[in-house]
């Protein structure tokens, strides 16, 4: 088979796009999400070879045993987007809900940890490979309320430095992708589905749209292999920083 990329959180927003735009470049699509409908749209929208996998990137059994899966002619996989997470709850850190922690921590870290270490060794042994981890303004700054959904992000951040120096050699690049304020499913899963909150966030400018951040990872991943763009921020212009926003 050709060139073989696997997205995780392929189900919407960043990863959809993703999805969409590595499709293009000819790559052929490993996507993954928990939500096995929205994978058969995107698949039916796709023209290229895809493969499904349905599993929650926090069981870190149900990890191993998708990743297992994967049939021979699909295993020499050359680009892992790590682009699963999601914020849950917006709160000061006193107020905090102990189940969003949890979510944010085992979905954002421990989650695209699982997915790492089950990929990679693959990787190392063909000599080739690239990982794209998506991580955040949030893994860059701190912002008020956003006390653990930064730290998570905070944690990609390290991780994404320390993947790279651990792989260094090896013949596989590590890259991160830091976005702004992008306008996805993001704020309705932190708001809980309170859909006039989540709007309220792209509210006044022109936010970042999932396939803004879509041509920054194709652009990415499509550089030559003596190149690696190891860390980058997008933001939506009107953005300075977490908490400035030029809103009309
Ligand atoms: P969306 O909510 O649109 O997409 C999140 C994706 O993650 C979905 O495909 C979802 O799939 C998947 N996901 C969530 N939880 C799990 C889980 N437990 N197991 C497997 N998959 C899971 O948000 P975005 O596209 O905006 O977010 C993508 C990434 O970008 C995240 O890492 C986010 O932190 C980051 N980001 C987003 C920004 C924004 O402003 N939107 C800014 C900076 C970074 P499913 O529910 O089907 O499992
Ligand atoms: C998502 C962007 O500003 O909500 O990571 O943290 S923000």
């Amino acid at each position: 088979m050709d060139k073989i990329a696997l997205i995780t959180g392929a189900t919407s927003g960043i990863g959809w796009a993703t999805a969409e735009l590595l499709a293009q470049e000819g790559y052929n699509l490993i996507i993954c999400g928990r939500r096995t409908e929205r994978l058969d749209e995107l698949s039916e929208k796709l023209s290229v070879n895809t493969l499904k996998l349905v599993f929650d990137v926090r069981d870190r059994a149900g990890v191993k045993e998708a990743i297992n899966s994967i049939p021979d002619s699909w295993k020499s996989i050359d680009v892992l987007v790590n682009n699963a997470g999601n914020a849950h709850g917006l709160s000061k850190l006193q107020d905090g809900d102990i189940d969003d922690w949890d979510a944010m921590i085992d979905i954002n870290v421990k989650g695209l940890l699982y997915v790492t270490r089950s990929i990679v060794p693959g990787m190392v042994e063909r000599g080739h490979g690239h990982i794209i981890n998506i991580g955040s303004i949030a893994g860059k700054e701190v912002y008020p309320n956003g006390n653990v959904y930064c730290a998570s992000k905070h944690a990609v951040d390290a991780v994404n430095n320390g993947m790279r120096m651990d792989l260094n050699g090896t013949g596989v690049k590590v890259s991160q992708v830091c976005p702004g304020l992008v306008e996805t499913e993001f704020s309705l899963v932190r708001f809980k589905g309170d859909s006039d909150r989540s709007k309220g966030v792209y509210e006044g400018f022109d936010a970042l749209t999932a396939f803004d951040v879509a041509d920054l990872i194709r652009f990415i991943v499509t550089r030559p292999t003596h190149v690696n763009i190891s860390d980058t921020i997008i933001f939506p212009t009107a953005q300075a920083a977490s908490t400035i926003v030029d809103r009309k």
